[in-house]
């Protein structure tokens, strides 16, 4: 697939996902080589007419960082079930309130991760090698204490963020997502495009991937295999 052509069609979205600092090799939540994809998808964001960045940006105490309970450590898994039990402690977070976002999450569970991405840091910043003042639309996510959003779509508690419809209203019909990680947001994001009806072209070589749990890399790619995405080389 050209990037000319797909790039010239005013039908195709470019979503460039959380391109921030945090994510790179040395940031507080490392995606291997996450820094490795800036350039490339530089020349994308300033050919593609509809752009749309996205940018993980967390309260301090946030339900997905690890520090927030007593008792785990940053790539713990917290389930609904321990939570209920009384096992875990969150002298942060009011637990009714937790149980009930746990209860509509996949899995009921959350991945816990170190601190990252908080509002007002260095990390939490939109790489400035991308041309930011091209986009269309800067969309934060995981602003809630309570609730993690993975997704550009729709936060992990189901609730819409409306880029759907500003897409469909902009008369988009298909989406190119990239950026980090590409088993978490860029994964999430993808199927929820494919869940929105947009067509899905994915290159893979314009993301990196956490890879944790282990083959969640292969996992992400099967699924939006399964679900129709194109993937490609652009
Ligand atoms: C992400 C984990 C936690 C991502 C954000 O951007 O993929 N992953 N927050
Ligand atoms: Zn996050």
């Amino acid at each position: 697939m050209q990037l000319a052509e797909l790039s010239k069609d005013p039908q195709t979205a470019l979503l460039v996902i959380d391109m921030q600092p945090d994510f790179y090799s040395k940031g507080a939540l490392p995606v291997k080589g996450g820094e490795e994809i800036v350039e490339k998808i530089s020349l994308w964001a300033h050919r593609f007419q509809t752009l749309v960045f996205t940018q993980d940006f967390h309260p301090e105490g946030h339900m997905s960082f690890a520090s927030s309970y007593t008792g785990k450590k940053a790539f713990e898994i917290l389930t609904y079930d321990e939570l209920e039990a009384g096992e875990i402690q969150s002298p942060l977070i009011q637990r009714e309130a937790l149980l009930s976002v746990l209860q509509k999450l996949p899995q009921k569970s959350q991945v816990l991760w170190p601190d990252h991405c908080v509002a007002g840091t260095a990390g939490a910043e939109i790489d400035k090698r991308l041309p930011l003042e091209r986009a269309a639309l800067i969309l934060r996510k995981g602003m809630r204490s309570l609730v993690d959003s993975y997704s550009a779509f729709y936060e992990n508690d189901g609730s819409s963020t409306g880029l759907g419809a500003l897409l469909r209203d902009r008369g988009i019909k298909r989406v190119v997502p990239c950026g980090l990680a590409g088993d978490y947001c860029v994964y999430w994001s993808a199927k929820d495009a494919i869940r929105e009806g947009f067509e899905l072209i994915f290159d893979e070589s314009a993301t990196r991937f956490v890879n944790f749990p282990e083959k969640s890399r292969e996992r992400a790619l099967e699924d939006l295999k399964v679900r129709g995405a194109k993937l490609v080389s652009i």
